[in-house]
């Protein structure tokens, strides 16, 4: 069994009673480390070193000391890129392809990515006339925000984890992280990067723990943190923005998703099973991204069904490691049951499964796991829970549709907004599409293609706010306006 500590002021360390949990391997139920247990007392020392290191080394540091360091740990997450891997397909039984070929280099690209965007970002500057003619002008510097507070989910923990640090920690604030509960082991790892290429002691803090009325709350509710920065479930983010409203702390929020992928029968059918498998199977739909509603344009929908469910059927259940295997378990058995509810809940509104709906037999060890069938059905109305609601599981519905009007208010007519997959070759009807779909990014025959520079965020109840690019530094900084007086 693995310990993983706290990283606080630049040390790892137990919490000061030595209260701890346990993590089970999804894969098998065994345990595999025990996590130390965050408090109100380790939530205040993290903050406190997060303060102090504001005005030491860090806060004086200049910016091309800062883009270098940070380019360093980037390097440094690449030198020990297999302990991230071993650390992270340990957390999620996710395979090894998707963990080292997407996850675990996003994290380091996040640190080289937003260093170079901070260095490269212009400043605005206003020039005015004055009544005596001698004029003004108005130029805007930035100023790092303080402390952040980092509250990350399970999902791909350190590709999230990172795309918000890497910035916070380029403009120059320092950071608090609570990562999730169920997959903390990269946090601390991250800790060691931190030390190793110098980062100052104070300027990157993880305190482990749960999230309500646990680290997470105190976090969020420490008059120390100057902003808060969240990914995770909607209903988290209500109650932390009440916590935020204390002390009127900025708040950036990447929510939920309930996303709709629309298929036109004139779309690259092949590409298009392939982009819709990916969207709604990958990391055994554990993407805030994924697709669990796909609306099919009728003429090919009997088809497409029947191509998804062959690609379902196909996929390899197994360890990470195992050759061949493409396909993990669920995060925890906590996770299983509610996924299991809402395949309860499909067949009891009535749907007509395709594929799936139950739990795998698996052999030995695995059998203990926390696996799902990936699963599709046709058939439901629009009102029935797995249409409406995000389960974020392998799984999705499926409709035929006849008109472009038609499928853009069925993809509308839900209270997430957070991404959509489009497949057509008429390049007309798929930026009409894009222009009118409540959602803050679309891709068109793709999906989960990420270009860092662009607006990253949720439309509706999925979010609050855009990262990415620029607008991770408008989140992160503070701009004051200078007005010079010629
Ligand atoms: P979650 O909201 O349960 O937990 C996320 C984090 O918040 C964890 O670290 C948890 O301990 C903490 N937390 C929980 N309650 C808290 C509280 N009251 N105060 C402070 N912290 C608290 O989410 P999850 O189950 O870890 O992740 C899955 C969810 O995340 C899904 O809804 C998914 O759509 C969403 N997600 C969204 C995006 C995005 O970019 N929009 C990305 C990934 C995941
Ligand atoms: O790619 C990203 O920057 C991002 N935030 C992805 C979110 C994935 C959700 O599961």
């Amino acid at each position: 069994m693995q310990d993983i500590l706290h990283f606080i002021d630049g040390r790892a360390a137990p919490s000061v009673d030595c209260r701890s949990f346990e993590k089970r391997s999804p894969l098998n139920n065994q345990p595999i480390a025990r996590i130390a247990e965050g408090g109100q007392v380790e939530v205040d020392a993290a903050v406190t070193s997060a303060r102090t290191a504001l005005k030491g080394d860090w806060g004086r540091m200049g910016m091309d000391r800062r883009v270098t360091m940070l380019h360093n740990v980037a390097d440094e997450i690449t030198r020990r890129f297999d302990d991230f891997v071993a650390a992270e397909m340990a957390d999620t039984g996710q395979p090894h392809h998707v963990i080292a070929h997407a996850f675990v280099p996003r994290g380091a690209a996040n640190f080289r990515v937003f260093a170079d965007i901070f260095k490269n970002a212009p400043t605005e500057s206003f020039q005015m006339d004055t009544p005596d003619g001698r004029g003004a002008l108005n130029y805007a510097i930035r100023k790092p925000k303080g402390v952040i507070a980092v509250i990350s989910p399970w999902n791909a923990p350190f590709l999230l984890m990172t795309w918000k640090v890497a910035p916070a920690l380029a403009c120059g604030n320092t950071v608090v992280v609570k990562p999730s509960e169920e997959a903390p082991a990269t946090a601390t790892l991250l800790g060691e990067v931190m030390n190793a290429v110098g980062v100052p002691p104070g300027v990157y803090n993880v305190v482990h723990g749960f999230g309500a009325d646990a680290a997470g709350e105190f976090l969020t509710r420490h008059s120390g943190v100057d902003a808060i920065t969240f990914t995770g479930e909607t209903g988290t983010g209500s109650a932390i923005m009440r916590a935020a409203a204390d002390g009127i702390r900025d708040v950036s929020f990447e929510l939920g998703g309930k996303n709709a992928g629309i298929v036109f029968a004139d779309c690259d059918f092949d590409a298009a099973v392939e982009g819709l498998f990916r969207s709604s199977f990958m990391n055994t739909g554990q993407v805030c991204l994924g697709t669990e509603r796909v609306y099919v344009e009728r003429p090919i929908f009997e088809r497409f069904v029947s191509a998804l469910k062959l690609r379902c059927e196909a996929v390899k259940y197994g360890r990470p490691t195992d050759p061949g295997s493409d396909y993990g378990p669920l995060i925890s058995h906590e996770h299983q049951r509610k996924v299991l509810s809402f395949y309860a809940s499909a067949m009891a509104d009535g749907a007509t499964l395709i594929t799936g709906g139950g739990v795998p037999e698996l052999p030995g060890d695995l059998s203990a796991g926390a696996w799902v069938q990936p699963t599709i059905w046709t058939g439901l109305p629009e009102s029935a829970a797995v249409v409406r609601e995000e389960i974020f599981g392998p799984c999705c519905h499926m409709r035929p549709f006849d008109t472009e009007e038609e499928v853009l208010a069925l993809a509308n007519a839900n209270r997430y907004g957070l991404a959509t997959t489009i497949w057509t070759q008429n390049l007309s009807r798929a930026h009409r599409m894009a222009s009118a779909i409540e959602v803050g990014i679309t891709w068109v025959n793709s999906w989960f293609l990420r270009d860092l520079r662009t607006p990253f965020g949720g439309a509706k109840q999925s979010g609050i706010g855009r990262e990415g690019g620029v607008h991770s530094l408008d989140f992160y900084t503070e701009q004051r306006n200078v007005c010079i007086k010629l």
